[in-house]
């Protein structure tokens, strides 16, 4: 093949664009004809593979060697063009680089860690619940799911009161760049500059408070585990991917219940399934739609031969709704279904290392709103929020009824 010539192969083709408006929008009658198509298919509009289904996807997530990230985890290969910021060391690395700057996040963001955290999460969810239950009315996105997280994460970070409002839009800004040269990814960066300086300021160690999880990067860093160059880089990567997952985590959590009203009743009477809730609402809507991997060699998947360098786009979103694995209800909500699996925060050495943050945040609010609403019912339409990665909503007016 010349460079000239278009692409091709002798995959299934869908020519549809999984970042223009009406998938981003709606993607699931998209990715019901992308699963049925085949295990791989050609996406010929930017030459690349996609997967939909959930056997290949977690598959190709769990074979680091054939599809690596280092080559980015969006559409641009970075073999070939540069990023439009220094590579992740976490999201955008392959072993061995990317273990030992793994490691020591795990060690920051443990088990024991979020034991300490408990307490300190657990106020302000009793507090912004019972306004909201009090209230009646209110939106899950503007209300609640994009004021509780900016309540508590960025003081765990350890982060100055002044800029916060820099978080979201830098966090959005993130996850449209995954996407193509589209209108979301054009005027996400048009606006970027002050952002991204802000942040890369934050990330140093002057501005992180003792104790946070900023400054505790920078002690594995005193300790050896890491460089103290490296120490910022992942300081950037909590404040990329921690926060507006989590926004996106909660808002499709209570939208999801908010249309199964006997899926409310039962973590209602049983606050302490909020936690099965979760998951299920993240299978059913992952706020994470897709990544991409790049091949590392040819490789054949089904009766496909993919070629090395090739971008190939997982659908976890949809291979969280695949028949095939999930069964023919795949797409009702079920707290009771075994969920064990889903692959909303993705599977493998790059499996969501903030996992615990976003467990701890998300199972705290919604069980204090659960144990104070005895049902919540859609209150209007809801707005959608487009993003090339990430799926969710601008909006989600409600209605509760108190206990
Ligand atoms: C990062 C990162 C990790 C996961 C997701 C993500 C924007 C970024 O390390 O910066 O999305």
């Amino acid at each position: 093949m010349t460079v000239d010539s278009p692409p091709t192969s002798d995959a299934p083709v869908l020519d549809d664009d999984p970042f223009g408006t009406e998938v981003l929008t709606d993607p699931y009658d998209f990715h019901r004809r992308l699963r049925d198509a085949g295990p791989v298919v050609f996406l010929p509009r930017y030459g690349i593979y996609a997967m939909g289904r959930f056997e290949e996807v977690k598959a190709s997530l769990q074979d680091w060697e054939t599809f690596v990230s280092s080559r980015g985890a969006g559409l641009a290969d970075f073999a070939k063009e540069k990023p439009w910021r220094p590579p992740s060391l976490l999201l955008e690395a392959d072993p061995p680089d990317h273990t030992v700057v793994r490691t020591a996040m795990n060690g920051v963001l443990s088990p024991r860690t979020m034991r300490t955290l408990r307490e300190r999460f657990a106020a302000p969810a009793r507090e912004i619940a019972e306004r909201l239950v009090e209230q009646g009315t209110f939106d899950a996105v503007t209300d609640l799911a994009e004021v509780y997280p900016l309540r508590v994460f960025p003081d765990a970070v350890g982060l100055p009161e002044e800029g916060r409002e820099n978080l979201l839009p830098y966090g959005g800004l993130a996850f449209n760049a995954f996407g193509p040269d589209n209108e979301l990814r054009r005027n996400a960066l048009a606006t970027a500059a002050p952002v991204q300086s802000w942040i890369w300021e934050q990330c140093q160690r002057e501005h992180l408070a003792p104790g946070g999880f900023g400054a505790q990067i920078w002690e594995a860093a005193d300790r050896g585990e890491i460089t103290h160059e490296q120490a910022p880089m992942l300081v950037r990567s909590l404040l990329t991917a921690g926060l507006d997952t989590t926004v996106y985590g909660i808002a499709n959590t209570v939208y999801a219940l908010s249309r199964f009203p006997d899926q409310w009743a039962q973590i209602h009477a049983q606050p302490a399934k909020a936690k099965f809730a979760y998951d299920e609402a993240l299978r059913w809507e992952s706020p994470v739609q897709t990544f991409f991997r790049t091949t590392s060699r040819d490789v054949d998947v089904a009766e496909t031969t993919i070629p090395e360098g090739t971008k190939v786009l997982l659908f976890l979103g949809s291979a969280n709704r695949d028949p095939r694995h999930w069964g023919e209800d795949a797409e009702q909500l079920d707290i009771s279904r075994r969920t064990a699996g889903h692959v909303a925060f993705g599977m493998g050495i790059h499996q969501c290392v903030g996992q615990p943050v976003a467990r701890l945040e998300t199972e705290l609010v919604l069980s204090a709103l659960a144990e104070r609403a005895r049902t919540i019912e859609p209150a209007g339409e809801p707005t959608p929020k487009l993003n090339n990665t990430l799926k969710g909503w601008a909006s989600v007016p409600v209605r509760v009824v108190p206990a």
